[in-house]
Formats: structure tokens, sequence, C-alpha cells
């Protein structure tokens, strides 16, 4: 039945059954996507207004309140906070009106082939409640504020000033084979010690941490949460330490820091889901500088999106710039930051939606997925234009992708993929194997789809590629290897959460990251907040499990990132 007045209990337990039903099964590969994109949103429902549209279902004062909530938390990852269409399609009142409200209760019961889950029978919404989302998405979607100067300035502090930090290396870490561990439901991150597989330290950041990136000095380690709040740790103190912090939007994914040369720690760069805007910040203190909208044009039908969200974002080695993935649009921008007053941008039309992607092993051409698409966008950046968009499996997600030299066809990047169980090997020589670049030169076969991340190094002659979201537990719960030298002979497979020896929970399996050696491989068994989790290290060499970390404080362990990998774009 619905409630008129959403008692908080009740709000946290939806929040709660929102995000186990992530946590949980997927009904079928081409699923995962939706699962795994349709994460709450952000945005303060309380923050936007009331839209009342001609044509759509009236709606009471305390309906208008629930559907909002409920819209952002279950709709908005796949529909986008205004309703334009991303995963899913667009809900604006031109179509859903027409559609009308027995075909949107329907639809919002049963869900659809297309990925629309079925929120009636499996997502616990009533009839009554299914009737208000129903009407609402009939109603024009109401905009959430703005986040700019006035905002980030606010947030913005500087908690111990450049001037008073240490000018080398105060205490005893071996910074390269540290790892800044996502406890993602904790709001924190861990700091590993490589070597004896400690916390150092757990340190307070933005809430649903994201991602960890390194400054060019490999000194100062940047955070980022889903509440666009940015952490700025400096290894370098006597324990490593908060240095500045702001919040950059309402909500986000990614920051980045400049790396080409002359320019190492000069700037961070993070970019919005909302508002859909990069800003570029300075690099020691985290003072914005210069904030910029990424709304415009989709590539090829040209037609305005209101809310093209910033996703991945990498540091140019080849002239001073960063490469922002603008998803919706399908835009490449490569920001140069030489002169910000005068900024200047090379915007390259790709294919929707851009999402994730690393560079080649050069460090020139950055490979980018284009989920929506099935497609790898190629980006030369030192020309500055796109050299290839390559067809490859469905829904590609490579996190930055893995790099090694192909027994027959030299050197290659691949990534796996959220929809189909393949493995995309790309070509990336294109001096050597001129025939071979910029194309598919193999197809290998994993376990099945949701694989979110691959993973290799330059020292090992392995590959490694997680399922974190296929519906089989047995698949999400382990990984699988293949030997470089011997693509043919197909993969092994390593029972990671069986390895982990917890009990309880999803025990979902994610994220390879290898150690500075290159002869260790550290997986996360992610599991839900109240349960346990650990961390489980795979001696690379043999493929047999070498340590597992298990600690009260490891709540929720998703990305790892290795300081010197990371650093160095080491994958
Ligand atoms: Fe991520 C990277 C967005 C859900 C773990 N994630 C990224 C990047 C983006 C992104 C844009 C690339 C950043 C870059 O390189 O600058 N992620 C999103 C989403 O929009 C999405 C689909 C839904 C959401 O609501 O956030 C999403 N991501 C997840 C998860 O559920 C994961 C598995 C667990 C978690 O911690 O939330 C997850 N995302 C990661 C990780 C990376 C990442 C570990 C970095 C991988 C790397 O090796 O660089």
């Amino acid at each position: 039945m619905y409630i008129k007045k959403r008692p908080l209990a009740l709000a946290i337990g939806l929040l709660l059954l929102n995000t186990a039903m992530l946590a949980q099964a997927v009904p079928a590969p081409e699923d995962a996507s939706s699962a795994y994109q349709g994460g709450a949103s952000e945005v303060d429902p309380a923050s936007v207004g009331v839209v009342r549209s001609p044509g759509a279902p009236d709606l009471t004062e305390a309906e208008f309140e629930y559907a909002q909530k409920t819209y952002f938390e279950r709709c908005a990852g796949c529909h986008g906070v205004l309703r334009k269409g991303a995963t899913g399609k667009p809900l604006t009142p031109d179509i859903t009106q027409q559609r009308g409200q027995a075909y949107l209760e329907a639809l919002i019961s049963y869900g659809s082939a297309g990925g629309m889950p079925n929120w009636g029978a499996a997502g616990g919404l009533t009839a009554d409640e299914i009737r208000v989302m129903a009407s609402y998405v009939q109603h024009a979607p109401p905009v959430p504020p703005e986040w700019g100067m006035s905002d980030m300035l606010d947030t913005w502090k500087v908690l111990v000033k450049p001037e008073d930090r240490p000018t080398k290396q105060m205490n005893k870490l071996d910074l390269g084979n540290l790892f800044s561990v996502t406890l993602r439901d904790d709001g924190k991150i861990a700091l590993i010690d490589g070597d004896s597989k400690k916390i150092v330290k757990t340190i307070e950041t933005g809430y649903a941490v994201h991602i960890s990136r390194m400054s060019a000095s490999g000194r100062y380690l940047l955070v980022i949460g889903r509440d666009a709040r940015i952490d700025m740790i400096d290894l370098w103190a006597k324990e490593p330490t908060k240095v500045a912090e702001i919040k950059v939007g309402i909500e986000a994914r990614s920051v980045e820091t400049s790396k080409f040369e002359g320019y190492e720690d000069k700037y961070v760069i993070a970019g919005d889901y909302w508002p859909p805007q990069y800003v570029i910040m300075d690099g020691e203190s985290l003072k914005p500088l210069k904030i910029v909208s990424t709304r415009g044009m989709v590539v090829g039908t040209q037609e305005y999106h209101p809310e093209p969200r910033v996703a991945a974002i990498i540091a140019s080695h080849e002239h001073p710039e960063f490469i922002v993935n603008v998803k919706e649009t399908g835009k490449v921008l490569l920001v140069n930051y030489e002169d910000i007053d005068n900024l200047t941008t090379t915007s390259i039309g790709t294919a929707p939606f851009l999402h994730d992607g690393g560079w080649d092993v050069t460090h020139r051409y950055f490979m980018t997925a284009a989920n929506n698409s099935n497609k790898v966008a190629v980006i030369d950046s030192k020309e500055r234009k796109m050299t290839a968009l390559v067809d490859v499996g469905k829904i590609p997600h490579p996190g930055r992708g893995a790099n090694f030299v192909h027994p027959q066809f030299g050197p290659v990047w691949a990534t796996s993929h959220l929809g189909d169980e393949t493995i995309s090997l790309i070509g990336t020589d294109p001096q050597a194997h001129p025939d071979q670049a910029w194309k598919v030169v193999e197809t290998l076969k994993g376990q099945g789809g949701g694989s979110l991340f691959i993973k290799t190094h330059p020292k090992s002659n392995h590959l490694y590629l997680d399922t974190t979201f296929n519906p089989d537990e047995k698949i999400s719960q382990s990984v699988a290897v293949f030997a470089i030298d011997d693509l043919d002979a197909g993969y092994k497979v390593l029972p990671i959460a069986e390895w982990a020896g917890v009990t309880d929970g999803a025990k979902r399996v994610v994220q390879p990251e290898y150690n500075q050696a290159g002869d260790e491989v550290w997986f996360s068994v992610w599991s839900g907040q109240e349960e346990q989790s650990a961390i489980v290290v795979v001696d690379d060499k043999s493929l047999k499990l070498k340590h597992v970390i298990k600690d009260k404080r490891l709540i929720t362990p998703t990305g790892k990132f290795n300081v010197n990998n990371t650093q160095h774009d080491v994958y």
C-alpha cells in the first residue's frame, strides 16, 4: 500500500532494498547492464520543486514527494535525472503521455526485454505505488539545482596548507606498493600495505566513494565519491593525511590529475554527472578555477541533450590536456590546460554512450568504450583525432583495459563485456602490425556476461577478468584467467570467493589489480555492509591462493588502486 508520509526507517529500508537488488541475482547477462547502471542518484529529491504538467494525471503533494524520491533512487541511474534517456529510454511527457497510464503501469510492473526491471514482482512496488510512478513520469521532470563556483567555494577546505606540507616523504611506507581500496558503502578508503597486506589507515571520504587516482609525482592520492566530494590525501605526510577537500557537484564519478611534462601535480580535474560539467582545480589545494558545462548536441543526431554526464577522464602524455568522455553526447573532449583562462578544447564526435577506457601500451591512443553502441573509440591523443571506431562485443566495459603482446598479432588492448561472454582483442601497433591495427584480431570466450574489469601487467603472462554481474553465483564469485602465450588453451577458473572463506552475502568478485612487481593479483570479494568481505591475493605465477585479507574495517571493498600502477598508467 502506498504510504503518504514515508518514515525514515522505511525510506532507508527502500534504499537498502535498492542496494540489495543491485547486489542480488540479475536475470540475464543482457540485464546485467541495468542492474549495474541503475544505481541511486545523489540528487536530493527535496531540492527539486514539484512540476505539474497539463495532460498528466494529477497527484497529491505526498504522492509527488514519494514519486520524486523513488525516481531518483531507482530510475535516474538509467533514464537520467532529466529523463532524457541513457541506458533506459527517454521518459519526457511528450512520449509518456502518448503511451498513457495503462501502458506505463504495465511496463513498470512487468519490465521489458530491453532491460527494464519488473518493479512489481521483483522490485516490491505495490499496484498503488506503480500507479503513482506511471502518473509521475507524465509530468515534466523537475530540474535539480545547479552547482556553481559559490557552492564549490563554500565546500572547499584546505586542511593542511601547501607551504606547511613536508618537502620529502616523512614515513617509511613503500608508497609504490601501497593500495588505495574503495570501501564503497562505508564512505572510506583503506590504505593497505602491499607487502604486509595490513591496513595502514582508513580515511573518511565521500559517500559511496568511487575511484582513486594518483598525482603525477605519486605524492597525492585523489579520491572521489558519488556525492562529488573529492578528498586529497598527502602520502608524504608522517602518516597519510587528508590535506584538502571539496564538493564539485551533486553527483560525480571521475577525477584525474595533470601528467604532461612540466605540469605534474599542477591541476586536478573532476567530472560531474549532475550538474553536467567538469571543473579544473589547483593541483595542490583543490581551489576550483574553471567550470565548464557539457550540455550540447549529441553526435550523429545533433539534437540537444540537457544532461550529458562526464564519465572517464584521463590525462594526456602527448599534450597538456585532459581527455574527457562525455557520455550521452558521445563526445571526447581534449581540454587543453596550458592557458585555462583562454581554454581551448578539441571536441571529437565518437558514439554514445561513452563510459570507461584506458591507454594502449604506448600511452598515445586512448581506447574508450561507447557501451550503448557496442564500439570502442580509438583517440589519437597526439594528433587530436579519432583513429578508429571498432565494433566489439555487447556493452564493452574495459575499466582501463589490458595491454599485452599477442603471440601472433603483436601488441593488443583487450576489453571484456557486460552483455556477453566475449573478450575483444584490438591490435594497437600501426607501425609493425598495420594490418591488425585498430581491428579486433581475436575474440576470446570467457565464463559469461556481466564482466566489469580485465587486467594484466607487463611482467605477467596472465590475463584476468571478473564476471561480477553475471546472474550465476558460481560465475560472479570466480574469475577466469588466460595464459597469454597459449590463448587457444582457453581459461582456467579461480574460485576466489571460496578461497576467501567468507560465509554470507553476495560475495561478488570484482576488479583484478596487480601489485607493483606484477607478481600478485588482488581481487575484492564484495558483500553487503553488514556482512564480511575480503580481498584475495593470488600468486600470479602459480595461480594459487597467496593470502586473504580480512579485517572488520574492510567493509564493501570494490576498486583497488596500486599507487605505482595508477600513477604510471600500468595495465
Ligand atoms: Fe564505476 C570506474 C561510473 C557502478 C566500480 N565508474 C568508473 C568510471 C565511471 C564509472 C565513469 C571511470 C572513471 C575514470 O576512469 O575516470 N560506475 C559508474 C556508473 O555510472 C555506475 C554504472 C553506476 C553508479 O551508480 O555509479 C558505476 N562502479 C560501479 C559499481 O557498482 C562498482 C562495480 C562498485 C563501486 O565501487 O561502486 C564500480 N567503477 C568502479 C571501479 C572503477 C570504476 C573499481 C575504476 C576501475 C579502474 O580500474 O580504473
